[in-house]
Formats: C-alpha cells, sequence, structure tokens
C-alpha cells in the first residue's frame, strides 16, 4: 500500500491520482444534490444562505481544481507513454511530487469545513475584492485560497513530466505526426497547464497577500485586475478540461467504428488553432465589467467556431462506411459528441456580447457550462473508463450495466441542465440560495432537481459496475476490441516498464490497424498466387 503511494511507475501515480479524482466526483455530486435539494421549491429552508454559498463554491471548485482537470492529467500521465511507446516517464519523481502537492492542496482546501466560518464562499473564481478579508474574513477561505495555489502547483508539475516524456522518449518512428490522436489531445493540453496554471498560483498568492493586509484588488479598478488575471488561466483551462476527453470519445469512436480517426492532419491543427485562440478570448468573460474591449473578444471567441467544426466533420468522416459496434464506450462517446454540441451553440450565444448582457450572472451560463462539463467531458470520461478498463485492470466492465448507466445519465443530464436553459433565458439568477414564486420556475427548477437525482443513480449504477467487474473478473485479454495504438500491443495490466515485446514497427498514428490491414493483404495476395484448383 505505501510502497504504491510512493512509485514512481506513471501508471500507479496515474491510477492513484484518477482514484482520488473520482472521489471528489462523487463529493461535488453530493454538494449537487445539496444544491438542487434547496432549490427544489422557492423559498427552501434545507441550506441557509451561508451555507448555499459554501456548497456552491465548493461544488464548482471540487469539481474543476479536484476532478476534470486531474483526471484529464491521470488520463494522460496513465496512457501518454503507452501510446508513444515509452518504458517509463521523464522525471517520474517530478510527477510523484507533483501528486502529492496536488493531494494535499485538496485536503487543504476541504479542510476550510473544520472553521466556523466555512470554506470557499465566493464561487470557484473568487472574485475579489468580496475575496478579501474585508467581506470574506475566516480562515475557511484563506484554506481554500492555499489549497488551489497548492493543488495548481501539483498539476504543473505532473504536466511537466508528461511534456517531457513526449519530447525524450517517444519510441523510434513514432514521430510527432504519428503520435495517436489521445496522445495529441494530451500534449496540447499540458503545454495550456504549463503556460497557463501560474497565472492562477500568481492570483491565489496575490489573494491571499491581499486578504492578509495587502489591499491589492480593492474597488472596481481592482476588481477588473484580478478578474483580467482570473480569466487568463480561467479560460484556457476549459480547454484542458476538454481536449484529453475529447481524445478519449475519438479513439473510442475509431475502434468500435473499425476505421482509423478520420482528418488526422485537420485534428491537429484544429488542437493547435484551438489552444492558441484559448490564450486570447479570456475577456469573454468580463463583457459586462465594461473593462474589455468586447469587440476584440466576441471576434476570438467566435472564431473558435471553425477548430470545432474540424472535430466534427471528423467524426462524421469517421462514422460513415465504418463496422460500427454500440458499445457502451461508443455510445459514450456519441453521447459526448451530440451533447456537447450544446454546450458549443449555447457558447455561441454567451459569446456575442449584446447577448451575453441578457445571459450573464443567471442559470443560461449555468446550463451552458454544465452542457460542455458534464454532457460533454464527463460523457468523454466515461467513453475512455469503458474503453481502457479491460488495458488496467485486465477485466472488463459489463456492458449491460454499462448500458443503463449510459442511459441514466443521458436523461439526467438533460433533464437537469436543459430547464436552466430556459429559466436562464427567463431571467433566474444562478448563484441564489432562494427564488421568488415566478410563473413556471418551479416546474422547470423540479425537473432539474428530479434529473440530478437520475444522475446520482446513474454514477451508483457505475460504481456498482467497478465493484462487480472486479471481483467477477471476466478475463479481457490484451487487445479486446482491436485497438489501433500501441497501449493494445503490451499485456493488460502492463508491465512495470510497459512493453516486453519488441514494438511492431510504427508506420502511421494507428500502428496496429496498419499491421491487421497488411497481414489481410499479404493473404490475399497468397490466395492470388495460388495455381487454380490448388485448393480442391
Ligand atoms: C450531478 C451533476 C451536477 C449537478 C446537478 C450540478 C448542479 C449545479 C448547480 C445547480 C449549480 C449552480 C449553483 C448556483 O449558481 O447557485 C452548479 C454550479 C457549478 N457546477 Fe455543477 N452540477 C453538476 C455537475 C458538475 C460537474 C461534473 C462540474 C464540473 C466538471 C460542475 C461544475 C460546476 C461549476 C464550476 C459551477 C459554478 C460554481 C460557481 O458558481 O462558482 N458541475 N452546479
Ligand atoms: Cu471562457
Amino acid at each position: 500500500m505505501i510502497g504504491s503511494l510512493t512509485s514512481t511507475d506513471h501508471k500507479r501515480i496515474a491510477l492513484n491520482l484518477g482514484l482520488m479524482s473520482l472521489f471528489y466526483f462523487v463529493l461535488g455530486g453530493c454538494f449537487a444534490l445539496m444544491i438542487r435539494t434547496q432549490l427544489a421549491v422557492p423559498g427552501g429552508t434545507f441550506l441557509s444562505d451561508q451555507k448555499y454559498n459554501e456548497i456552491f463554491t465548493m461544488h464548482g471548485s471540487t469539481m474543476i481544481y479536484l476532478f476534470v482537470t486531474p483526471m484529464s492529467l491521470a488520463l494522460a500521465l496513465y496512457l501518454v507513454p503507452l501510446q508513444i511507446g515509452a518504458r517509463a516517464v521523464a522525471a517520474p519523481r517530478v510527477a510523484l511530487t507533483g501528486f502529492w502537492m496536488w493531494i494535499f492542496g485538496g485536503l487543504i482546501m476541504q479542510s476550510g469545513w473544520l472553521s466556523t466560518g466555512g470554506p470557499g464562499q465566493d464561487g470557484w473564481f473568487s472574485y475579489a475584492p468580496l475575496s478579501s478579508g474585508t467581506y470574506t474574513p475566516g480562515w475557511g477561505m484563506d484554506m481554500w485560497v492555499l489549497g488551489v495555489d497548492l493543488a495548481a502547483l501539483g498539476m504543473i508539475l505532473i504536466a511537466v513530466s508528461v511534456a517531457l516524456t513526449i519530447a525524450r522518449h517517444r519510441a523510434p518512428g513514432m514521430t510527432t505526426l504519428r503520435m495517436p490522436v489521445f496522445t495529441w489531445t494530451a500534449l496540447v493540453s499540458v503545454l495550456m497547464v504549463i503556460a497557463a496554471f501560474p497565472m492562477l498560483v500568481v492570483v491565489m498568492s496575490l489573494l491571499f497577500i491581499d486578504r492578509h493586509g495587502a489591499h491589492i484588488f480593492v474597488n472596481f479598478q481592482g476588481s477588473v485586475d484580478y478578474q483580467n488575471l482570473f480569466w487568463f488561466f480561467g479560460h484556457p483551462v476549459v480547454y484542458v478540461m476538454f481536449f484529453p476527453y475529447l481524445g478519449c470519445a475519438a479513439e473510442a469512436v475509431a475502434a468500435n467504428a473499425h476505421k482509423r480517426w478520420f482528418g488526422y492532419m485537420a485534428f491537429v491543427l484544429s488542437m493547435m488553432s484551438f489552444s492558441v485562440l484559448s490564450v486570447s478570448v479570456w475577456g469573454h468573460h468580463m463583457f459586462v465589467t465594461g473593462g474589455v474591449t468586447n469587440q476584440y473578444f466576441a471576434f476570438t471567441s467566435t472564431l473558435l467556431i471553425v477548430p470545432a467544426g474540424i472535430e466534427y466533420f471528423d467524426l462524421i468522416g469517421t462514422l460513415l462506411g465504418g463496422a460500427i459496434v454500440m458499445r457502451t464506450a461508443m455510445l459514450f462517446a456519441l453521447g459526448f459528441f451530440v451533447q456537447f454540441l450544446i454546450g458549443g451553440a449555447s457558447g455561441i450565444w454567451t459569446a456575442s456580447p449584446v447577448l451575453d448582457y441578457h445571459a450573464y450572472g443567471s442559470y443560461f451560463v449555468v446550463a451552458h457550462f454544465h452542457y460542455t462539463l458534464f454532457a460533454g467531458s464527463v460523457f468523454g470520461f466515461f467513453a475512455g473508463v469503458y474503453h481502457w478498463f479491460p488495458k488496467v485492470t485486465g477485466a472488463r466492465l459489463r456492458e449491460g450495466l454499462g448500458k443503463v448507466h449510459f442511459v441514466l445519465l443521458l436523461i439526467g443530464t438533460n433533464a437537469t441542465f436543459f430547464p436552466q436553459l430556459i429559466l436562464g433565458y427567463d431571467g433566474m439568477p444562478r448563484r441564489i440560495a432562494n427564488y421568488p414564486t415566478h410563473p413556471g420556475w418551479q416546474l422547470l427548477n423540479d425537473i432539474s432537481s428530479v434529473g440530478a437525482g437520475i444522475i446520482a443513480v446513474g454514477v451508483a449504477v457505475f460504481l456498482a459496475n467497478l465493484v462487480v467487474s472486479l471481483r467477477r473478473r471476466e478475463a479481457a485479454g490484451d487487445d479486446p476490441w482491436e485497438g489501433q495504438t500501441l497501449e493494445w500491443w503490451t499485456t493488460s495490466p502492463p508491465p512495470r516498464f510497459n512493453f516486453e515485446r519488441p514494438l511492431p514497427p510504427i508506420t502511421s498514428y494507428a500502428p496496429l490497424l496498419d499491421l491487421r490491414e497488411r497481414a489481410a493483404e499479404l493473404a490475399e495476395r497468397a490466395q492470388e498466387a495460388q495455381p487454380r484448383g490448388a485448393e480442391v
């Protein structure tokens, strides 16, 4: 046990990181259920106003700093070395140190619950001067700020290790333009962590100093300064929370359509333009402040449609003519793409200043980002889990339970978040513990709360599936899906140094598919070369 916590095997570190992130997903989900219980009726009394603020802040910040972002790094840390044919990661101790910093960061953040003032209360982005010592005194908030700071530093270290691995440890023949699709999504993510997370460390450190007497972020200008700094990190991070899950969905689609991912070069270019654009759009969070040039940020934000459109062309190209098998991983992957479309379409609305004046601070925004984060990223995550579980454990997840899990999540997410689009359009503000009686609002809020319950049942079915599949194992073998990338070449689970037999020739981003196609071609030729009648 202790050995597993100090191991420098990238797979062990990634698994520990992933399991802890999964725990935080469940914890963040419990906070979400408390929010939805409070909002099930107008004038709810389940939580006090103060507790409500703490709960929605801890829900958002647990989900972002302790679940989606670290989980995307865990996937990268586990899979990238296997996909590029590396025996180990570069700088494993840096990754291990990062893991421990993140663990302590998370625990410190949650320790705010032990204080009478409660933990973070000012939303996951903690705008100053509301988060200053004047308005939010108490050490619970200090723990939140320090915890986020430490977790961010830890995630930077993990990202450095993954980036160095890609730079230094690719197998012979694995050129950058032969790296699998998932590895590309992981590469841009870790580069964005390295580029943008230092800003989060700076902002949180400044906020801490501000809270203890320096008063850096005072008055309106101080608030605009804080927001500029924060969103310079805050927008790129949404892509860190998106790319690797897109990679999971893309790999699951390619494997279950028995075709290589269509439009590889366009995909790589779209990843690059996504990441470059993402550091130029932060002001779209600040349209209503009047402190940024709205036209510029609206323009760059709307440009994001171009790379996003490419992903959808690639998806359709891969599906067309494929021999499609509707396994659970495929269902989640398609769910990812379809639901992300709603997230993206509502994003076009919020990227337009005139329309955003109406949507700003309302449930429309809450629905928009949950369609990207929950209905998007989380579905991509589950596609990845069902796809790679056999590689990581040697056992398959149960398909029947998987499909129940999928259906519950599909119904649950849409029931939860679609009514919020309408509520937001109709003017219901976010971050309120109570709403007045208003025609239609209670019904829509009730549907949303019931939806959250359905999601909870779906997640319980998933956890049960994990337990059942590990207890009564159905052996998966090394390559249950006719995999296309190098992780399917090694045993399940992979040995300490990843590959025991020599790697196959790496001829493209789908080397195992190349191998199968060549074998089929040779067999065909051998058949043709046989003299007529020889088979009689
Ligand atoms: C069971 C599923 C979920 C439900 C029912 C849910 C519900 C909610 C609700 C109702 C709010 C608005 C609170 C308010 O403004 O008063 C909220 C905020 C938020 N949620 Fe979720 N959520 C879920 C899952 C997720 C996931 C998976 C993520 C991220 C990966 C996430 C990230 C956030 C963030 C960042 C906020 C903003 C918090 C803030 O305003 O500071 N949620 N959620
Ligand atoms: Cu943004």
